[in-house]
């Protein structure tokens, strides 16, 4: 018996590959990235809607990543009843990108840093630059400012509701009417409405209201990270098939993958790390091997103050590394690391009898978006090592344990962590997140 829910399915399905197609058609093709065997055939139309969204701006890249992976599955729930498609908030301005030399650093298209293909397979998705020329004018219809209540927490229960603005807004009514804010440093930028939203609920719980409540083409959520993953969180298939989709861009691998290649006598073949299309890759724990070297995530700057006591000390980091340099017969090191210039050499001298490798002196030809684009490659180089060692709670790290799950490797050359010196030498190891599929 076909049940009412295969049918259903069915219909859904071929309403979104309807509607996406005469969209495609209808607008500039190269706009909108989707994959080829995921195009849709032929249809009708309920029109498509936009769903776009921003971070508080103080949060850096890698939290920025999973607030990805939330709207994403978002947007994917959200197909499975009308077609959405997400656009991508341009990257820029982060409090830690302070390369002072690079002004370009705004309105950085996520092409740069991500494989745009890679990540429509998983949910449709445009870069804002698109949407901007797909709809003609720089508007969008709706914006939610996704805030606290104002009462604060009093018990759990999911919520969301159009509320005042707690705090003053970041968003002004000028005397035309619309809504000026932010925008991504888009200065043209206006919205049609605007209204703070007051939230305490799991990213799910959006969907009704987009479908229902919302009515324009475009609606913006501003302040996302307040959406909650819920069940689709780091243990869920959902939160896992996201952050499969979220390979880094060619350009920038070729780049690191050359650096391994030359300094680290690293490459896919010997490391067993060879790379598919995400869609297809089910790698078992132990399948990859992983470069010769030892790679450390030592996150230094604010950390030093905010995680002071599991932060150790540069000569602790240095014994650290040693021991897992002799444990699996190793000489490299690579080091990943935000710390400053007196930091490394210092460091470095700690480590006589070995070889250290880090970005700031091998690719200094990657000046274009540096802080971006070498977070990234050293990310790839980390992710690629025999063993790693990351920082505590960082989200910079838990992106390299996700790729090296991705990759294959056995979970104990991941997650491990630097003590701080007044931690015990067995201090807590990081949670071993294992990929689902
Ligand atoms: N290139 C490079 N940058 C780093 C490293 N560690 C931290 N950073 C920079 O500092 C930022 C850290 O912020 P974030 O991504 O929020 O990670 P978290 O603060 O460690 O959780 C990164 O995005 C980088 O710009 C590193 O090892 N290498
Ligand atoms: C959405 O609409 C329903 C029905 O009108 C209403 O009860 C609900 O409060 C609305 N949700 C929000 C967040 O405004
Ligand atoms: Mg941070």
């Amino acid at each position: 018996m076909v049940s009412c829910r295969a049918m259903h399915i069915l219909t859904v399905y071929v309403t979104v590959v309807f509607t996406l197609t005469s969209f495609v058609r209808s607008h500039n093709e190269e706009n909108l990235y989707q994959a080829k065997d995921n195009l849709p055939t032929m249809g009708p139309a309920k029109s498509v809607r936009y769903l776009l969204y921003d971070v508080n701006p103080g949060e850096g890249f890698n939290l920025r990543r999973d607030v990805y992976m939330r709207v994403a599955n978002l947007v994917k729930f959200l197909n499975e009843d009308e077609p959405w498609i997400l656009v991508l908030p341009p990257w820029g301005r982060l409090y830690h990108w302070q390369t002072t030399h690079l002004s370009a650093q705004t309105k950085v298209q996520w092409k740069y840093f991500f494989d745009v293909n890679s990540l429509a397979l998983h949910v449709p998705v445009i870069e804002f630059e698109d949407y901007l020329k797909a709809v003609g004018k720089p508007e969008i219809d709706e914006v939610y400012y996704l805030q606290r209540y104002k009462e604060g927490w009093t018990k759990w229960e999911e919520k969301i509701d159009i509320r005042e603005c707690v705090d003053p807004p970041r968003y002004q009514k000028d005397s035309d009417g619309k809504w000026r804010g932010q925008f991504f440093g888009y200065e043209e930028v206006y919205a049609k409405k605007f209204e703070c939203m007051s939230s305490q609920a799991y990213l799910l719980t959006f969907k009704p209201f987009l479908m229902k409540n919302t009515t324009g083409r475009s609606v913006f959520l501003d302040r996302a990270e307040n959406m909650i993953h819920g069940q689709y969180s780091e243990w869920s298939r959902e939160w896992w098939t996201a952050r499969r989709s979220m390979v880094f861009s060619k350009h920038l691998r070729d780049v690191a993958d050359k650096f391994r290649q030359e300094k680290l006598d690293s490459n896919d073949k010997d490391d067993k790390t060879e790379l598919e299309v995400w869609t297809q890759m089910k790698r078992k724990h132990g399948d990859a091997k992983g470069g010769p070297y030892v790679a450390i995530h030592l996150r230094r700057k604010d950390y030093l103050y905010s995680h002071a006591k599991e932060v150790p000390s540069l000569e602790n980091a240095a014994k650290i590394a040693k021991t897992f340099l002799k444990k699996y017969k190793l000489k490299k090191l690579f080091l990943a690391t935000d710390a400053n210039g007196d930091d490394l050499t210092h460091f470095e001298k700690m480590m006589k009898g070995y070889e250290v490798y880090y970005h700031k002196v091998f690719y200094p030809e990657m000046t274009e978006y540096f802080d971006g684009a070498t977070a990234i490659m050293d990310q790839w180089i980390c992710a690629h090592a025999r063993v790693f060692i990351g920082s505590h709670v960082s989200t910079f790290t838990f992106r390299i344990h996700e790729e090296r799950e991705i990759l294959g490797f056995d979970q104990e050359t991941t997650f491990n962590r630097f003590c701080g010196d007044d931690e015990p030498k067995d201090c807590e190891q990081p949670t071993k997140w294992k990929i689902i599929y």
